[in-house]
This record gives C-alpha cells, structure tokens and sequence, in this order.
C-alpha cells in the first residue's frame, strides 16, 4: 500500500479522501490556492502546500504544480476527487509518466468514454441498449435530418465531447433542425474545441438511474448496486437515493450486468458510474459512464457498507477486489441531500459569505461530509456546496424522516441556503410515493412553495442571538453597527420576518 498521497481537490471531497488515509495510515498532502490558506482540508492533511492563485485556472486545474508538488512531497499516487482534473485524460497519463499512480481508470479508459460518440458505439457492440439515434457523429444537417426522421421527433443533438448536460440540444420539428444543428456544432466547437455532435430520439419524462461500478486491474468488475438521481435541478442533482423505488430484483440484475460489461469493454479499472436513463415503459438506455468517484457515492457506501476510497486506494496500488458479485450484500436505504449556499427564493441565486453559526445535525444513521465550517468562507471562486446530509433507515420512509429530522438541525447564519428547499421535496407526496421523474422539479417547483412552509422562530432568534452575543464580546473597533450581525439583522428584517424565520 502506498505511504503517502497527494490529494489533487478542495473541500468535502479532500476531506473525504483524507479520511480514509487516515485510517489506512497513508500520509497525504494537501494543495491549495491563496484562498484555501485556511481550508478544512489543509488543516487535516499531515503536509500541504500552496499552488498559487484564487481561481481554479490559477490552483486547482494546473497539472504542472500539482504534478511537482507530488513528487517534491515524495507522493507516490495522486487522487483526484470529482470535478477539476478529475476526468482529464492527458493528467492521468501525465502523472504515470512522472512515475506515479493516478487513482483512477487509465487516460486510455477515460479517453474512450470521454468521447461520447465512442462510447455509444461501444456499448452498442457490447449489447448494452443505447437510445435509438445516430451510429457516429454526424457531418451535416441533410444527414441529422434523415436520422430524425428515422428515430422520429422530437429528438436531441449532443455533443461528442460534452456530457452532463452542457451543450444539448431539444428539436421537435424538421424545419427547426437546420439551424439548432448549427448552432449545437458551433457551440460545442467553441466550448471543447470539438464541433462533433450526435443525435438520439428524445425519452420523455425518464428517470435517470446511474449504476456504481469498481473493477480492479486483474479483470474483476463487480457492480454495487444503482442510485436514484432524478431529483435534479438544471442537470444539478439535488437529492440522490439507493436502491431505486422503480428497481425490481430483476431490472437490477439486467442493469448492473450491462453497467459491468459497459466497465469491461473500456478496459476499466477503479471507481467507475454507468449513466442510464429509463423510460415510462421501464426500458433502460446507457447515457454515459463517469470516471470517477462522484459526489453522491456515499448512499452507495451507506447500504453497502464499503468504503470506496478504500477499493479506489487498493486497486490502484495493484490490489485484487476483496469480494465477488454474489458477496456483495445491500442493507435498507440511503439518501443524500446536497446542502448549497443558494438562495431557493431567489432563482438560487449563489449566496456567498461567512458561516457565522453553523450547528451539523447528527445521531443515528446520519452522515455529512463537509469540507467548511462556522467562519469559513463561501467565495465565489468555488462551488458553494456546504455540505452533503446522508442519512440511512431500515425502510425509505425510515430514511425520509430520518432526512427530515436532521435538516431541521441545521442551523445556519451567514449564508441562505437550499434545505428549504430538500425539506419541500421531502414532504412533496409524489416523492414519498416514489412518483417522479427528472422533471420533477421543473414541473412543481417555483420558488413561492416555500412562502407555505413553516417559520423556525426559535432557531432563528437563538442562532441570531448567539451571533450577536459572539460579537458583543469582540466588538468591532469602529462602528459596532456595521458588524456583520447587525447588518445580516437589517438585511432580514428589510425582507420582513415572515421571509427569514425559516432556516
Ligand atoms: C437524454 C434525455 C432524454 N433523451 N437523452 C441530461 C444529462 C446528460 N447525461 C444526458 N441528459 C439527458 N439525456 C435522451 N435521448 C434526457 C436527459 C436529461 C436528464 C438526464 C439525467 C438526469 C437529468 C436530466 C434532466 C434533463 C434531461
């Protein structure tokens, strides 16, 4: 096993692989940029560095630093958490060629299912169904329109090189499709440098159910069950879920055997999730695979049990899966809540500031990763995630209100924050019943539910007053009605009570 690592992230997901290292009594280094001086994640690293800069473009994303930080530290292997470099095929290679280990798939891997082209005709060979659409990229719009007549409208341009979400295009009719192929190409010519797109037959309200795969670099694929992310808000997810309500045993099997041929047929080795979407007739089509380690794997590791830094951590140090398919056993349910510094008021709107109080929920069956804490910062330079809530129950009700009990714990003053908004869809009745798709909250939300949800006097006054009396000990030196209590204080009340007794 490896004696140290380099930690190539930031918050939660720093914090998160620093944790597993200290229990298997890895060393790690922490980077980070001028912004992070303070961070979680460089306080609880045995060593860390500063790599400049407060923009990701500046730290974060430059391999280089990284790369020379690495091997100046004496790190032998290079984790990437999510987001950042995480994807980037030439950093893979890169650090390899430096004489480390990339904890992850091989550039190779990545390359393949980066290429989104690629990978469908991939997966296409391997038997694993795809959504009904076009072979390779497509050169011209004559070309896009044959396809769609074929598939039938409406259907959706992608990029090649996209993912996520970002550059799609939805076409419902033949005289549109000209200038939306176009202008899809152009557009994703100027945001990847690669202009290809490729066309699928739209699915309409379809659920999107990603499968969490680990293989490891002697052959063995296993998969470890699905998640449930249909609770999204513009291709962000904001609550995720396993199992899935719509799985039966047999859909899941079908489903898990495609997602590890898909891991097969790339060559793939280490954390891995296949992408799937399913239609109201519960037909399932792989989208794309993500090679990495994502943001909600801990629902996986609540109702599996596993670690996955753990298996990420052995694998790539050349070490076998310690278990089969068959051995891999699932327990209850978990969900997980992505708690933002946005305002759900307000379009949620970034709301960026200092964490004046922050109280964390806990008990049983509660988890959360965080990589802030009361007085820190949310910048503008980062994502503003304050902290994934995990919670487990025997049932998904039990889950559910486990959820809810702990959300309500929160108390936070500094920052508005979207656990209105989780509390909303945790009492929404279509998601107790397990009744949504990935319109979900397109279709019933707008903002002025929350006006309808309850005021938390209580909390707010004590949590205000807790703020208050922290500053009337320090009080600030030239105009104590400028401190920031008493300006948060006007800002709330500007906007009437009714509007900020609530967390
Ligand atoms: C689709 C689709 C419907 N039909 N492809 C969005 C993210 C990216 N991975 C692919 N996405 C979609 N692809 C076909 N042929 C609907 C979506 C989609 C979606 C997928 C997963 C989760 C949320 C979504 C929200 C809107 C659209």
């Amino acid at each position: 096993m490896f004696q140290k690592i380099l930690v190539a992230n930031r918050g939660e997901i720093a914090v998160r692989v620093i944790r597993t290292c200290r229990e298997m009594g890895i060393r790690t280094v922490a980077v980070y940029s001028q912004a992070d001086r303070l961070a979680l994640h460089v306080r609880m690293a045995d060593e860390a560095y500063e790599i400049g800069g407060y923009s990701p473009r500046e730290s974060y994303l430059v391999q280089e630093k990284i790369i020379e930080t690495a091997k100046r530290s004496g790190a032998e292997a290079i984790h990437p958490g999510y987001g950042f470099l995480s994807e980037n095929a030439a950093f893979a290679d890169n650090v390899a060629a430096a004489g480390m280990i990339f904890i992850g798939p091989s550039g190779e891997a990545m390359r393949q299912m980066g290429d989104k082209t690629a990978a469908r005709k991939l997966m296409q060979s391997a038997g694993v169904p795809t959504v009904p659409g076009s072979k390779d990229a497509i050169d011209d719009s004559n070309e896009a329109l044959l396809i769609a007549e074929r598939v039938g409208f409406p259907v959706l341009i992608k990029a090649s090189a996209g993912g996520g979400g970002r550059g799609m295009r939805l076409v419902h009719r033949p005289e549109d499709l000209p200038a939306l192929f176009n202008t899809a190409a152009s557009e994703a010519r100027s945001a990847f440098g690669d202009g290809r797109v490729y066309i699928e037959k739209y699915v309409e309200n379809p659920r999107h159910i990603e499968f969490q795969i680990i293989a490891d670099q002697h052959g063995n694929v296993v998969h470890l069950g699905e998640r449930e992310c249909s609770i999204q808000r513009r291709h962000q997810k904001v609550i995720e879920e396993s199992p899935s309500v719509l799985l039966d045993e047999k859909m899941r099997r079908q489903m898990g055997e495609a997602a590890v041929e898909a891991a097969r047929r790339c060559g793939y080795s280490n954390a891995g999730t296949i992408e799937f979407i399913v239609d109201r007739n519960r037909h399932f089509y792989f989208l794309e695979m993500n090679t990495r380690l994502q943001v909600e794997h801990p629902v996986t590791e609540m109702v599996t049990g596993l670690d996955l830094v753990r298996l990420q951590l052995e694998i790539a140090a050349g070490g076998k899966l310690p278990f089969t398919q068959e051995q891999i056993t699932r327990r209850g349910h978990a969900i997980e809540c992505r708690v933002y510094a946005e305002d759900p008021e307000n379009n949620f709107l970034p709301s960026i500031g200092k964490l004046k109080y922050l109280q964390r929920p806990g008990g049983n069956g509660v988890r959360e990763d965080s990589g802030v804490g009361e007085g820190d910062e949310i910048s503008i330079y980062y994502d503003p995630m304050i902290a994934k809530l995990i919670t487990w129950g025997a049932s998904r009700d039990e889950a559910i209100c486990r959820m809810r009990r702990a959300l309500n714990e929160y108390e936070i003053v500094g920052v508005r924050t979207t656990i209105p908004f989780c509390l909303w869809v945790l009492q929404h009745a279509k998601f107790c019943a397990g009744d949504f798709d990935t319109h979900f909250v397109q279709n019933e939300f707008s903002g002025v539910q929350l006006a309808a949800t309850n005021g938390r006097l209580d909390f707010t006054a004590a949590a205000l007053a807790a703020v208050l009396y922290r500053e009337s000990q320090t009080p600030h030196p030239e105009d104590e009605t400028s401190s920031p209590a008493h300006s948060s204080l006007r800002a709330w009340k500007s906007r009437g009570w009714k509007h900020t007794l609530r967390i």
